[in-house]
């Protein structure tokens, strides 16, 4: 049995699992709980980073970050790819993932700085991730529309991200895309890798 260490809340980790049940492979996958901000020890163990999800492969190897181990579960069923494995499709999947990754990095930045003291907390770094995430937000709608192509890897990642803006940061403006990412959001929420990885 592989061991995925994560957390109920890690947007990251719920794009591994989503991934994990999507390939039918939930379970091969054993979840152990691991809050690298609490408990560092069990984390550090397997990824010098830090930082979770950290998939342990059944020989012991550890694999990190989310890409790698979202390709590597990817490439054990290879039928129907998560991944395109070539062509122009390939490039924009992973480019869709790199793009939601990173709303992911910049709204989880957020967060923590809003958990910081008044004193250590900069409005002018809360308001460069805003616009980066409004920005992005707007490719993602532009690019999501219509929600029906087949659910690959950047539409996984970009549902963990409007998934996780909705969960920390429902308050904030996502300007003219909003209206396209949230029947994008309420088209793919339904399907049982997103229900069965509700955050919290
Ligand atoms: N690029 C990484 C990001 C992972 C990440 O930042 N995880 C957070 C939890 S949501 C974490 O473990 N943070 C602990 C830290 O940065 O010290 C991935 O895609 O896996």
């Amino acid at each position: 049995m592989m061991k995925l260490l994560q957390s109920a809340t890690s947007p990251y980790a719920r794009k591994v699992r989503i991934v994990a049940i999507e390939k039918g492979l939930g379970d091969r996958v054993e979840l152990v709980t691991a809050n690298p901000w609490p408990d560092p020890a069990a984390v550090v163990a397997v990824n010098p980073l830090g930082r979770i999800p950290v998939l342990v492969l059944e020989d012991g190897t550890p694999l990190y970050d989310s890409p790698v181990i979202c390709e590597y579960l990817d490439s054990l069923v290879p039928a129907s790819p998560l991944i395109p494995y070539d062509g122009p499709g390939r490039w924009l999947t992973l480019r869709r993932q790199a793009l939601a990754d990173g709303i992911l990095d910049a709204a989880v930045a957020m967060v923590l700085e809003s958990r910081r003291p008044a004193a250590e907390q900069s409005p002018s770094s809360q308001e460069r991730a805003t616009l980066a995430i409004r920005r992005s937000v707007g490719v993602l709608a532009a690019e999501l529309r219509p929600a029906d192509g087949p659910f690959d890897l950047g539409q996984i990642a970009s549902a963990v991200a409007i998934g996780y803006l909705e969960f920390r940061l429902s308050h904030l403006d996502l300007g003219t895309s909003a209206a396209a990412i949230r029947d994008f959001w309420s088209a793919v929420k339904k399907r049982p890798s997103l229900q069965n990885t509700q955050p919290g």
